[in-house]
């Protein structure tokens, strides 16, 4: 198998500076599929010619190409013999070429082998696709490079009973049946495409249909595909589909162009889902969903990640990328678009939380560490490693800095500008900013640096009223720590949404120094240098500021504010995402300063103004309730680690358990009213307000399990076993299982007894265990890898066992004693060589070493040099190895 490095070859690293255009173009592909299951023959035809814009005097085109069986090269009929190309592991170059010709190729692959899950493959006895980023090379030889961008027409080839439906991009255009037991389907895709947005399957599927009829009233065909027995579980899929694609209408004026748009849900995936042109590819776990087997948050997430993948169609596929280094471009972009779906669709508030939430406890965790990289990286060893939080959502937060700059209406003029002027092209971030730029009329030269530059921005803030002026100060500095790769960075231009409230809570009328009088009582300020002076006048009396309201900048903001402050701020903040965020920054200083006693020997109380703090939350009839059960959820222990010089994985752990049973202790009352009124007997709807519902009833729960009386375990017992939905159920098994009590394993028994056959519910048992706050957890999660339902070649389960516990399991992953860190490098050697990407993802949970003590870090640097010392090591482990350990 090749997709490994040489033992003593390091991998090339690929950089954004080296661009150069396609030597050759392909305008039109023909493929040729004749399916089975080890030896699929491939025949493309490739309509190519020379492109004009490359000025390269070599004119040779060089075709990539892996894991491929090359049986023949024709050129305009012609048979070449070996001599007149060269090929290798990973490319063909053919020298002398006509600058135009038909070039034939005709490849075998294994389908069946396949572990990687890239290129074809077989699932679950059907064969499906996946060749985004440089996947289509594993298919066929072939310019697998986003600029190149061709017409496709598919031949498929394969049993008919088996493989009963056969698809590809675009439109069938014919079909027919063979004498052998075989048959064939024809399929055109009239729209340009990139390689990588290229798919195939096929399989014994069930359809889901359904219509849409489009804003200039075309009839668009939709269909779900799935295995039989989940037919009754593509209706969620389907209303989230309709959703999105009228939203994008509406919020975008995007239509749908193909007559036809297919979804198809497959059980080995690598991640979430794949937008290829017509026919995208899910992960089974992000398109099925009944009330019994998925919970809220999966009704949520296949909402977004339709929408996701829909909304790529015109930020993607129909205006694509250049070159990989500018992935942020669709990826940043549609994040920012499905995000805004949801909040649109569901609660905004609580949207933006759990979307900064994302941002806080991974992106800045990436930031500050080895994988830190700019939001359009400059260099890669394997592409596959910059699918992150930071070109993701962190890509989304720069797009949404520029609409807060522009605002809405002259956000919508650039992302019109944008679509019309590049319909069609592969273009880069700078294209999609200067879209921005011309549409509006601005300048937003030093906001790209937020493409090109590492690192979370830090402002320091400080205010000072004067009284007998009236005059309040805001003074901001602003700094980015260095990355380990970019020693210095230069000002970030940074939009900070700001208000000033008085005493009673209400919002001041702002007025800049030298400026008019208005009555607007929220400002968005625009920090360009390292120091800014904010003046204020008409300040009636001295404000508690309230900054960076809604997130408006992805940066860290420290302000002198005390306790009482916050506690004021936790209630009266009128912009709900500060109102959150305050209560966070109260709840931090006080666990940050238990962490501190706990060093010191010293007694932890916890005082009684943070308990009235959350009890005045907790009582106030006027909060929603979603925004209630983030307000009542402590940060996270990942957030509480990046606030410490060195993490105290113990100390934290400690600190929080202690807090919860505290505030657990002093409300149980106010907890167990909010759960009796909490209660419901209807049946489950998906819909903000029985969210919301569902989501505070957990937090309280989760609350009062921390106390362990007999009436709580009584309630959780009864919730899983009678409650008649999943999220319900899930809730109560969660619960139980931080607690080694018999209840805790018959009920892990059967609810694996009812659900064996269901693969999602399944992974939630597994991620379950996985999270277990238990001293044995990792002895248990050994076990459970000989489980007869668990399987190293399924994603899906590989990252609801070993990655749940890995990454979400902090306390015991980090255990003193190594044997955390010793399972995670047996698990990415077994893994590296079968699916390097899942690998290398894996990894990822100790790259950020040096921020523990020395034991820990010499523990897990131990592991990381013996990863590094396999030989044949995949280019993906390597990079993330390599770069955790600053070679
Ligand atoms: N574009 C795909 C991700 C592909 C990942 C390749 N390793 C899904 C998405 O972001 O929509
Ligand atoms: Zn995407």
């Amino acid at each position: 198998m090749v997709d490994i490095k040489n033992a003593d070859v390091v991998p090339t690293t690929i950089y954004l500076k080296d661009y150069q255009p396609p030597v050759y173009l392909v305008n039109h592909v023909s493929l040729h599929f004749d399916l089975h299951e080890t030896q699929t023959v491939v025949t493309s035809m490739l309509s190519i010619s020379l492109n004009a814009e490359n000025t390269n005097p070599l004119k040779k085109l060089v075709l990539d190409g892996q894991n491929l069986k090359l049986i023949s090269v024709k050129i305009d009929g012609v048979l070449l013999s070996k001599n007149d190309y060269h090929c290798d592991d990973e490319k063909l170059v053919i020298n002398k070429l006509p600058e135009e010709c038909e070039l034939e190729i005709k490849t075998e692959i294994n389908p069946k082998d396949n572990k990687a899950l890239e290129g074809l493959y077989l699932s679950s006895g059907m064969y499906c696709t996946q060749c985004e980023a440089q996947g289509f090379r594993r298919i066929t030889y072939f310019p697998d490079r986003p600029d190149v961008m061709s017409r496709y027409e598919v031949t498929i080839e394969g049993d008919k009973n088996k493989y009963p439906i056969l698809l590809s991009n675009g439109n069938l255009i014919d079909k027919g049946e063979l004498s052998n037991g075989r048959h064939w389907a024809k399929w055109q895709d009239p729209s340009l495409k990139p390689s990588y947005l290229f798919a195939l399957v096929a399989g014994d599927l069930f359809v889901k249909e359904d219509t849409y009829t489009t804003l200039s009233g075309r009839e668009v065909v939709l269909q779900i595909f799935v295995e039989h027995e989940n037919s009754h579980k593509c209706e969620h899929a389907l209303i989230s589909l309709k959703q999105a694609m009228k939203w994008d209408e509406d919020t975008y004026g995007r239509e749908y162009d193909l007559d036809i748009y297919m979804i198809v849900a497959v059980n080995d995936f690598n991640m979430g889902a794949m937008e290829n042109k017509g026919l995208n590819v899910f992960n089974a776990s992000c398109v099925l969903a009944s009330p019994d087997t998925a919970t809220d948050a999966d009704y949520y997430n296949i909402q977004s990640i339709i929408a996701h993948e829909y909304f790529h169609n015109w930020s993607g596929n129909r205006v694509t990328c250049r070159d990989w280094f500018q992935l942020s471009l669709k990826e940043g972009f549609t994040v920012f678009r499905d995000q805004e779906f949801s909040a649109d669709l569901n609660s905004r508030a609580t949207k933006r939380i759990d979307d900064v939430n994302v941002l806080r406890n991974h992106q800045f965790a990436q930031d500050s560490g080895p994988m830190a990289h700019p939001i359009r990286p400059d260099h890669y060893i394997e592409i596959s490693n910059f699918y992150t939080v930071t070109v993701y959502n962190k890509g989304a937060e720069v797009v949404r800095m520029i609409r807060n700059l522009v605002g809405e209406v002259g956000f919508r003029k650039g992302t019109d500008l944008y679509f019309e002027r590049h319909d069609g092209q592969a273009v880069t971030t700078e294209d999609f900013v200067a879209a921005m730029e011309d549409a509006n009329n601005i300048d937003l030269s030093q906001f790209q640096r937020w493409y090109s530059q590492a690192g979370t921005p830090e402002l320091n803030v400080s205010g000072s009223y004067n009284e007998n002026e009236k005059t309040f100060e805001l003074k901001i500095k602003q700094s980015c720590s260095a990355t380990e790769e970019q020693k210095s960075n230069k000002a970030f231009h940074i939009p900070l949404q700001l208000g000033l409230i008085d005493e009673s809570g209400i919002d001041m009328p702002l007025q800049l120094k030298g400026c008019e009088p208005s009555n607007k009582t929220q400002m968005m300020l625009e920090v360009k240098n390292e120091e800014e002076l904010f003046v204020f006048v008409n300040v009636g009396v001295k404000p508690v500021v309230s900054i960076n309201r809604g997130f408006t900048s992805p940066i860290k903001t420290k302000i002198e504010q005390s306790d009482d402050e916050l506690a004021f701020l936790f209630s009266h903040d009128s912009d709900e995402f500060n109102r959150w965020n305050a209560g966070q920054e109260l709840a931090i200083n006080a666990l940050l300063s238990f962490v501190q006693d706990i060093k010191d020997g010293k007694e932890l109380v916890l005082s009684e103004s943070i308990v009235s703090a959350y009890k005045n939350t907790l009582n106030n009839p006027d909060l929603d309730k979603a925004l209630l059960a983030q307000a009542m959820t402590l940060p996270s222990e990942s957030y509480l680690a990046d606030q410490l010089d060195v993490v105290d994985v113990d100390g934290i752990h400690k600190a929080r358990n202690f807090m919860k049973f505290e505030l657990a202790n002093s409300l149980k009352e106010n907890f167990k009213s909010i759960l009796q009124q909490g209660q419901s007997k209807e049946g489950y709807l998906f819909d903000a307000d029985e969210m919301a519902r569902r989501d505070l009833n957990q937090v309280c729960l989760s609350y009062l399990m921390v106390l362990q009386d007999k009436e709580t375990i009584d309630f959780c017992k009864l919730q899983f076993e009678s409650a008649n939905n999943m999220t319900d159920v899930l809730s109560a098994l969660s619960n139980l299982s931080h607690y080694d009590i018999p209840l805790r394993q018959q009920a892990l028994d059967s609810f694996y007894d009812k659900w064996k056959y269901d693969a999602q519910v399944v992974e939630k048992w597994f991620a379950i265990q996985a999270s277990a706050d238990l001293p044995d957890v990792l002895q248990r999660i050994k076990k459970l890898m000989q489980h007869e339902a668990f399987s190293l070649i399924n994603p899906n389960k590989v990252r609801s066992l070993i990655g749940r516990f890995c990454a979400g399991n902090i306390t015991h992953f980090h255990a003193v004693d190594g044997s955390g860190y010793e399972f995670l490098a047996d698990q990415v050697l077994a893994l590296d060589s079968m699916n390097p990407q899942i690998a290398a993802r894996l990894i990822q949970s100790m790259s950020r070493w040096r921020r523990y003590d020395e034991k820990r870090q010499d523990l897990m640097k131990k592991q990381l040099e013996r990863i590094l010392a396999k030989k044949d090591l995949s280019k993906d482990v390597y990079e993330i190895t390599s770069r955790s350990l600053g070679n």
